[in-house]
């Protein structure tokens, strides 16, 4: 072997979703908090994002997390969540997926029948309460970043589908909401390419026509996530199919879509605190989530969700890079 770098992981999928958790071989990124470590780590270290995420090692489809020491004395580990599309602020599915690992590798220390972890997250502190069974996680609850809708019945107009209405909401990440009728296209897993082109044009259109800034979080600017509501969906059981830039779907329900679709559903008066709310995604899993608590902030009404799924190990690796390899940050087809 004449590998220059080796990365250790613990590969997951929450709910069909991967999480590939890189626990060592990167180092200690630089940084005050999460936030400008993920800030520094997208101007300097981009290529280990695609070498970890894109083909060979990984997929068109791929997600991970970069376990770190955190910057911040209430937390337990700090989490750098890294995709093909870039580094989210925050990712529900990555999160269960890192807490999994973290409990059933023995990296907390675990206690049953609960285990709470708590991840400093680029999106601020998430805690996650953790369902222990003889060392098993088998389920894992997260308590996501306070979300709210931001315009509910938008219209904007997509080439190829005319005006096309949406509800705009935050959830750790910034979702447009189109039911999957208004679009012509039937809920099918053989429609998966055109659900993701008609996503990728919905989004270009929202960022040109109508773009989004964070109130708090100006860094926090665009809308890569579609939540293309299948038919028959209603505000306690919904089946959907999430289109993300640069072009792939969801496996898992997506959590921060589901922070999203709950705080939309309450600003339309559909769903109170605490009630079950749950989510299905194209493959047919489930993510069950409930809003906990409501507050006015600056005049914007905040929730604060939890959603609750389900991760499993499929395997640990070492990832290598060669010097002599002609793809060192992976490539794309
Ligand atoms: O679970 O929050 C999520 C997520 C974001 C992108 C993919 N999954």
């Amino acid at each position: 072997m004449r590998s220059t770098f080796a990365y250790s992981a613990v590969d997951s999928h929450t709910e069909g979703m991967p999480t590939r958790v890189i626990t060592g071989g990167v180092g200690v990124l630089p940084g005050a908090t999460m936030n400008e470590r993920r800030t520094r780590f997208l101007a300097e270290r981009d290529g280990l994002r695609k070498l970890l995420m894109r083909e060979p090692r990984g997929h068109s489809a791929m997600s991970g997390a970069i376990l770190q020491p955190p910057t911040r004395p209430d937390a337990d580990y700090g989490v750098l969540f890294i995709e093909v599309s870039g580094c989210l602020p925050m990712c529900g599915h990555g999160t269960i997926g890192v807490a999994t690992v973290l409990v059933e590798t023995g990296m907390v220390e675990v206690t049953e029948p609960e285990t709470i972890v708590r991840l400093d997250t680029p999106a601020g502190l998430i805690e996650t309460r953790v369902l222990v069974e003889n060392g098993e996680a088998k389920a894992v609850t997260i308590r996501n970043v306070a979300s709210f809708a931001v315009e509910l019945d938008a219209e904007v107009t997509v080439p190829g589908f005319g005006v096309v209405r949406y509800d705009m909401a935050y959830g750790g990440n910034f979702y447009a909401m189109v039911d999957l009728e208004s679009l012509d296209i039937a809920f099918a897993r053989s429609n998966a390419p055109a659900m993701i082109e008609a996503g990728l044009r919905i989004m270009e259109a929202i960022n040109d026509q109508r773009p989004v800034r964070h109130p708090t979080r100006p860094d926090i600017n665009a809308c890569h996530h579609v939540h293309l509501t299948a038919p028959g969906s209603n505000a306690h059981h919904s089946r959907h199919a999430m289109a993300i830039h640069p072009g792939w779907i969801d496996r898992s329900p997506c959590g921060t879509g589901t922070s999203a679709r709950m705080a939309a559903l309450h600003a339309r008066g559909q769903l109170g605190l605490h009630q079950e709310f749950v989510n299905e995604s194209l493959i047919g899993s489930r993510f069950t989530g409930r809003l906990i608590e409501a507050r006015g902030v600056n005049g914007i009404n905040m929730v604060t969700p939890q959603v609750t799924g389900r991760a499993w190990i499929t395997g640990t690796a070492t990832y290598l890079l060669d010097p002599s390899d002609p793809f060192p940050e992976g490539f794309d087809l």
